[in-house]
């Protein structure tokens, strides 16, 4: 996502695939054929699962990367725009102690202590794709719960039309935050609608573990049907206003990432295509799927709007 720089995103692409070509690989390539025949079929071994909402669209072999996938290969630019620099050093951030300050528009601007978000809000695991707008996913195990369940407890006013979620500001610990990657910190916004939607979730963890740093710790946004890039990491604001909020990169780059950023196959990003993507760890690409194929549940948010307009 680096801009004004096209030779990123093809060299990070050659460094990552040459990173995960070994044999699980190769027993996975196979299992990918099928899965571009396959997309668009329902997982029956997702449907079972308690409270979930079945993720419309998922392909046959659509199983969880790997807990080693899903924590090396990251972007949290605070820590760097390389994919392993996370990793590298996020262990540097310090979690504890944590507060969430939810304020703005709301009856009941309220402070919560991670410990109380975690007591008080009881996650479930939410299995959800992660289409990065970089053209390539992961499908990630998180333990989350629904951000509409915090959202109620603050009690919006009948003014809130948007969210704004800001990720904590520590350059001390974060060392990409000593250079002028990007301007810090790092804010993304939704639609109030958006936020209240069952899918849209605060993870605080994932295969059942306590979230990694390099994931977002101890609280990060999940919005499976958008590109990654909304999915705000090491929260320590949620804000309800009236109007857009300044989001970090549409506002470095509005004409390359715009306030939805809904996945969506048929608009290209001005610099490459998002029709197709790789998903980490497989070899051969697999079709993009409209709102990352969780569209049967989202769609209806966006009634009426020229998704290319509103891209
Ligand atoms: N604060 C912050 N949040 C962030 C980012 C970031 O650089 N800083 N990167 C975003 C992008 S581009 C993606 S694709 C996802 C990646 O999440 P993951 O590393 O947990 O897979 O985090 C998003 N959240
Ligand atoms: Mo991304």
């Amino acid at each position: 996502m680096l801009i004004k720089r096209p030779s990123d995103i093809p060299s990070s692409e050659v460094t990552a695939e040459r990173d995960f070509v070994n044999r699980r690989t190769f027993l996975r390539a196979a299992a990918g054929v099928g899965a571009i025949a396959a997309a668009g079929v329902t997982v029956p071994w997702l449907a079972g699962r308690g409270e979930q909402p079945v993720p419309a669209g998922a392909a046959l072999d659509d199983e969880p990367n790997s807990w080693e996938e899903i924590t090396t290969y990251n972007n949290f630019y605070e820590f760097g725009t390389g994919k392993g620099d996370p990793a590298k050093h996020a262990h540097m951030l310090q979690t504890r102690p944590w507060t969430v300050r939810v304020d703005g528009e709301v009856h009941k601007p309220t402070v919560f202590d991670i410990e109380d978000i975690l007591t008080s809000f009881p996650t479930e695991e939410r299995i959800y794709r992660l289409r990065c707008v970089e053209a390539w996913s992961m499908v990630i195990p998180w333990q989350g719960f629904a951000l509409r369940d915090l959202l109620n407890k603050v009690e919006p006013t009948s003014h809130a039309r948007y969210v704004e979620f800001t990720t904590v500001q520590n350059p001390q610990q974060m060392p990409g935050q000593r250079r002028a990657i990007l301007p810090w910190p790092y804010v993304e916004g939704l639609r109030l609608d958006e936020s209240m939607h069952p899918l849209t979730i605060l993870s605080t963890g994932l295969y059942g573990k306590t979230l990694p740093n390099q994931n977002g710790a101890p609280i990060r946004l999940v919005v499976p049907w958008k590109y990654g890039f909304k999915s705000g990491k090491s929260i320590v604001r949620i804000r309800l206003t009236r109007e857009v909020p300044a989001c970090t990169w549409n506002v470095v780059a509005p004409n390359e990432y715009g306030f939805f950023a809904n996945v969506n196959p048929s608009v290209d990003h001005p610099r490459w295509s998002q029709a197709r993507e790789r998903r980490i760890g497989e070899l051969f690409r697999r079709p993009t799927l409209m709102f990352n194929g969780y569209g049967e549940q989202v769609a209806s948010l966006y009634g009426g709007m020229d998704l290319e307009r509103f891209f």
